[in-house]
């Protein structure tokens, strides 16, 4: 009882430091008048697919950048680099010690990268995890939950802070729902339970399913005058 005590008084030391630092962020991306969504996930989910769609649509519509976080390499940064639009790799390791989720410093040292001027919005790769990055904020408008139904009808309950704080959850790889036993109607069930009414887009980054819709959210999030 006592460890968990102390270790619960220096995480929220690590917040508290982590939140002025995610303030800090915000006045940049509201002076730049950039929307921001935090784009989260367990690995592999679909964050890069996804984004490789959202940056076709987009083209000519709204001027996107992209912040990539993750441990290690720039293959991510890679896929993208095709769009020609601002893109900065962020890794935790070696720069910050192989950190499992971007916090709000990670992310003000890949900002210096980007001309924040000339985005309407930046979306935040973040590391795949599906429990660290939920507890960092950095500064974001909106967080994008990219949930996978091959991870399993169970996981609102059993990872609910991820599910909880996300603004919208995007069920991603539908097209693989024919081949799985997955309960679709019991994951939302879950989701309801621990995030009630939150909304949800069903997409394929596979066949482009709900990718338009997913599109005209971001647009609606933004709005016409961030
Ligand atoms: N069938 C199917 N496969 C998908 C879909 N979306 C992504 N994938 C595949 O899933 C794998 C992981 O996709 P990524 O886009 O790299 O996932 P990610 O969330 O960016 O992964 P990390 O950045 O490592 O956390 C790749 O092999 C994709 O081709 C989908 O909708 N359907
Ligand atoms: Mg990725």
């Amino acid at each position: 009882v006592h460890r968990t005590a102390v270790k619960k008084v220096v995480l929220e030391g690590v917040l508290d430091a982590n939140d002025a630092l995610a303030q800090a962020n915000r006045e940049k991306f509201d002076e730049a008048g950039t929307y921001v969504i935090n784009l989260m996930s367990s690995p592999g989910a679909g964050k890069t697919s996804l984004l490789e769609h959202t940056l076709e649509r987009m083209r000519g519509r709204l001027r996107l950048g992209v912040l990539e976080g993750d441990v290690q390499t720039t293959l991510d940064a890679d896929r993208l680099a095709r769009f020609h639009v601002p893109l900065v790799q962020v890794n935790t390791d070696p720069g910050f010690g192989g950190e499992c989720h971007l916090d709000a410093n990670m992310v003000r040292s890949g900002l210096s990268e980007l001309p924040l001027h000339e985005m309407d919005i930046l979306v935040i790769e973040n590391v795949g995890n599906l429990v660290c990055p939920a507890e960092f904020r950095v500064g974001e408008d909106a967080r994008v939950m990219v949930y996978s139904v091959t991870e399993g009808e169970e996981k609102p309950l059993k990872y609910p802070l991820m599910f909880r704080s996300a603004d919208l959850v995007v069920v991603n790889k539908v097209d693989l729902l024919e081949h799985l036993d997955f309960d679709l109607e019991q994951f939302l069930g879950h989701l309801d339970t621990v995030n009630p009414g939150v909304e949800r887009i069903l997409t394929s980054a596979r066949t482009g399913q709900g990718v338009d819709e997913w599109c005209s959210w971001l647009e609606r999030r933004r709005g016409p005058s961030h």
